[in-house]
């Protein structure tokens, strides 16, 4: 038995699009799912409670902040990440991998790892295959993910190819590093915007067998149509018995895509951090709540919606006042906000699938939302 397991419940033929449910130690939850972001143990200004409520049943962490500050020797000794921060469902960490490569200049690869600089006190750090799993296994995350490379968008061929021939290299030693039953490590695609190193990354991972895959690489900064090219010859490779998550992809309109093309995990910082810039997201599209147009409007931030701001008849010219204000509440009613937003979308979209009913969902949802 692996600590994580995949049931599928349902396939939309027409699009390939999945409803399902993903089993952890600390948890099932209905998929396609997207999971909050708590990059430093926390997601930024609502509690686990809150996440509760607003219908989160689990969240990604990352190991690369957690490994700088406070460290996993302190996490282990509070008794690993989910009691550390109070959190009882299931958590997934990243593995280092793309922060440490978003340093840019301030970073070394070598075949056994990268080594770079804090970015909090600019002190010399090291991370491999071994350490990332090691520092996961502390964490106690119920999903591991593999120590990867994000292959930079553009990248030549011969970059490409070095490049994700060792993120598959890493793999196999995460996944020989890897010696916790109560997590399951998952593996990441990569190969750039080249079709036939996609195609050999899923391979060479499939052959490795985890219990679940991860497409990365995408959404780097590639035309969407690239993104969804990329992604389609991707997803059809995997197999059907084990989840596929799509790395930070978290917008309205990637969501709707990416689980079209049969993805069932999403992450991002996309709605937690609009709101903290003031934005509220609904299925019309992103309303700003700085402008004008909300001075006296007394309709709540979008009709219907159950989140607590909506719920409890916050309106938007209140929610307008207090970010004109700075005042923290109106971030996090829009946090609140946008985290049930997307929770709901993600049900919506299941229902749909469930009710054979997907593309008209889509059809539908396009017609409205204003991007
Ligand atoms: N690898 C890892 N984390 C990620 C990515 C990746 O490629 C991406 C790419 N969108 C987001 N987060 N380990
Ligand atoms: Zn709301």
């Amino acid at each position: 038995m692996t600590a994580i397991t995949y049931e599928l419940i349902k396939k939309d033929e027409a699009t390939g699009a999945r409803a399902g449910i993903l089993h952890t130690p600390h948890g099932s939850f209905p998929t396609p799912i997207f999971m909050p972001v708590g990059t430093q143990a926390s997601v930024k200004g609502v509690s686990p409670d809150e996440l509760k409520e607003l219908g989160a049943g689990v969240i990604l962490s990352n190991t690369y902040h957690l490994f700088l500050r406070p460290g996993m020797d302190l996490v282990r000794e509070a008794g690993g990440l989910h009691r550390f921060m109070n959190w009882d469902g299931a958590i997934l960490t990243d593995s280092g991998g793309f922060q440490v490569f978003s340093l840019g200049d301030l970073r070394k690869i070598t075949e056994d790892g990268v080594t770079f600089r804090s970015h909090i006190d600019g002190s010399k750090k090291f991370l491999s295959p071994e350490v990332s799993m090691e520092v996961q296994m502390a964490l106690g995350s119920d999903i591991v993910m593999a120590f990867d490379e994000c292959v930079p968008y553009p990248a030549d061929y011969e970059y490409a190819k070095t490049s994700t021939e060792r993120t598959t290299r890493w793999a196999k030693r995460c996944k020989d590093a890897m010696t916790s039953e109560s997590q399951g490590l998952f593996g990441i695609v990569q190969g750039g915007m080249y079709k036939d190193l996609r195609e050999k990354s899923v391979a060479d991972l499939v052959e490795l067998d985890f219990p679940g895959y991860a497409v990365g690489g995408l959404s780097v900064g590639e035309p969407k149509e690239l993104m969804y090219e990329m992604l389609g010859l991707t997803v059809h490779l995997l197999p059907e018995d084990k989840p596929r998550y799509l790395m930070g992809v978290g917008t309205p309109d990637y969501l709707l895509e990416g689980v079209m093309y049969g993805i069932d995990m999403f992450d991002c910082v996309f709605p937690t951090r609009v709101a903290r810039n003031g934005m509220a997201m609904t299925h019309e599209g992103r309303l700003v709540m700085k402008n004008a147009a909300y001075t006296r409007d007394f309709s709540v931030l979008e009709e219907g919606c159950g989140c607590y701001a909506c719920r409890n008849g916050y309106t938007r010219a209140y929610i307008r006042h207090l970010v004109r204000a700075e005042e923290i509440f109106g971030l996090r009613l829009l946090t609140l906000h946008n985290l049930y937003f997307l929770q709901a979308f993600m049900r919506e979209m299941r229902e749909a699938i469930l009710a054979d009913a997907f593309s008209d969902f889509r059809a539908k949802f396009l017609a409205r939302y204003q991007k």
